[in-house]
């Protein structure tokens, strides 16, 4: 109730703040270049961070070479069990996480909220896989006389590379997949927002994983280069763009010594395909929320919206009455429905895109950026239809949303340019027709496809979240699979006639 979330706001209005990032390695702070904050809401100072000196990178893989010895050896349980306390941790300290997702990623409450939750469910949720898949060694059949059983392993030191918009679910996403494998881990979050992901480590090594099996060295692409190019490594978690996965793929594949797996979540260039049978405020909301949310910067947002023509004019009339009341500004309000974008350079080049689309698209819808907060990095929603689909090359990663019209013969024409686009993130689907819905979510075009529904939000356990192609490797995070790729099996095969058919040595599987 309205007491409630008074309440709520006042405990994060006084809620510490935190000021300061720094390399840590086996639990020491170690020092770096300074470089200042600014949260994006108004550029005001929030403190600084020190960034990582290339040669910390050596030393951080020697530490997690011993972290590693200790938290292998650590049983399957004791791992869950620290992921467990994370999640309560996290739990029980809401206004301090919501206070430091809107000063430092410029979140909206709805959004820090659906975020703060995500982290707290990705804890609980690989630390019940890490139980289900490790606790025990898996019996296999096999021939009397012979015990066969399968067990699994971390793989070793894990490189966790993190994106700024969703810094702390996606940041403690991969670490806790990767610790409750039984890994050791090397995290670099992103440039923007070291200081959640500085917590996010101090929370975990309160909760009980040991310094030198989570390390954390701040800084910019240097330095995630410098990781993935070191020997040592045994894989890497990556969520940023298809570019730098492209770079880290590279590095990894150029190394001498063991081959290491990545897992890469990459961009989208999302569509939501519109027949003529849907639901118009359907639609509208959905679309609303879907494009500029999170002022667009998801990778699972709407980009491009594909609309049947008999029902584009007024559809689209429709949509930008809604966008018309969306409330730009300090995401702190809350009736603020879009905040900023992450730093200037993403400011300058949304706008750029904006100038572009003036010259060369049709207008539907174009927003006023704020004037207050001064210092802030703004970028109004805007609206643009555009001739084709080919005229959007590539993934504009803000509060902009492109408009196509196809006719009703066209539809297959229109899955096929899709499908030329090469990503495979999230698609859209309106209609109130079965045979269309199933015709257009049986083409392999996405990894997460959502039917008369928003395309954001995906939830762990229940909406596994990833895509192909261009849109990254999988497997999909908070799903049955994420884990696979952490570990390393090994079978143990037994002749029970000769060493007396007690095999419960290895019923334990780490
Ligand atoms: C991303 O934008 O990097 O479905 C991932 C969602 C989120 C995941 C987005 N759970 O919007």
């Amino acid at each position: 109730d309205r007491r409630d979330l008074d309440a709520l706001m006042s405990n994060i209005a006084v809620a510490a703040p935190a000021h300061e990032a720094a390399p840590l390695i086996a639990g020491a702070r170690r020092d770096g270049d300074r470089r200042d904050l600014v949260s994006p809401i108004d550029g005001s100072p929030l403190g600084a961070v020190y960034e990582t000196r290339p040669l910390l990178c050596l030393e951080a893989l020697e530490a997690a070479r011993a972290g590693f010895a200790l938290w292998s050896r650590t049983p399957a349980e004791a791992r869950a069990a620290c992921l467990e306390r994370a999640a309560l941790a996290l739990e029980n300290d809401a206004p301090r996480w919501l206070r430091l997702l809107q000063t430092e990623a410029g979140k909206t409450l709805d959004d820090a909220i659906g975020e703060w939750r995500e982290a707290i469910d990705f804890c609980r949720y690989y630390a019940f896989e890490a139980k289900r898949r490790f606790q025990k060694a898996i019996a296999l059949p096999g021939p009397t006389g012979e015990d066969n059983r399968l067990l699994c392993h971390g793989r070793g030191v894990v490189i966790c590379i993190s994106p700024w918009n969703f810094p702390l679910s996606i940041f403690i996403g991969q670490v806790a997949a990767a610790l409750a494998a039984g890994n050791s881990v090397i995290a670099k979050p992103a440039g923007q927002t070291p200081l959640i992901a500085a917590q996010a480590v101090e929370l975990l090594h309160r909760a009980g994983a040991p310094g030198a099996a989570l390390n954390l060295l701040p800084g910019g692409g240097d330095i995630g280069a410098g990781l993935t190019a070191l020997e040592g490594v045994a894989g890497v978690a990556f969520t940023g763009s298809m570019q730098t996965a492209t770079k880290i793929n590279r590095a990894l594949a150029a190394r001498d010594g063991p081959i290491a797996p990545l897992i890469a979540e990459t961009g989208g260039l999302n569509a939501m395909i519109v027949d003529a049978t849907a639901l118009p405020e359907q639609v509208s909301d959905d679309v609303i929320a879907s494009a500029f949310r999170s002022a667009g910067q998801r990778c699972s947002a709407l980009r491009l919206l594909c609309v049947q023509e008999d029902i584009a004019g007024k559809l689209l009339t429709m949509i930008a009455g809604a966008a018309r009341e969306l409330t730009v500004g300090d995401p702190r309000d809350l009736g603020v429905d879009v905040g900023p974008v992450i730093d200037s350079a993403a400011q300058a080049s949304l706008i750029a895109h904006i100038e572009v689309m003036n010259r060369t698209a049709r207008a539907h819808f174009k927003g006023a950026a704020p004037s207050a907060p001064a210092g802030g990095y703004y970028v109004a929603p805007h609206i643009f239809e555009i001739a084709s689909v080919s005229d959007l090359d590539h993934e504009v990663f803000g509060p902009i949303l492109h408009v196509v019209r196809y006719r009703a013969d066209e539809l297959d024409a229109l899955l096929d340019e899709i499908a030329a686009l090469n990503f495979g993130l999230t698609l859209g689907i309106q209609s109130r027709i079965d045979a269309v819905i199933e015709h257009i979510a049986s083409r392999r075009l996405a990894g997460n496809c959502y039917v008369n529904r928003n395309m954001i939000g995906a939830v762990v356990g229940t909406q596994p979240f990833g895509g192909f192609n261009l849109s990254g490797t999988g497997p999909k995070a908070g799903g049955p699979h994420y884990l696979d790729r952490f570990f390393v099996e090994q079978t143990v095969s037994i002749n029970t006639a000769a060493v007396g058919g007690n095999a419960s040595l290895i019923n334990d599987s780490q």
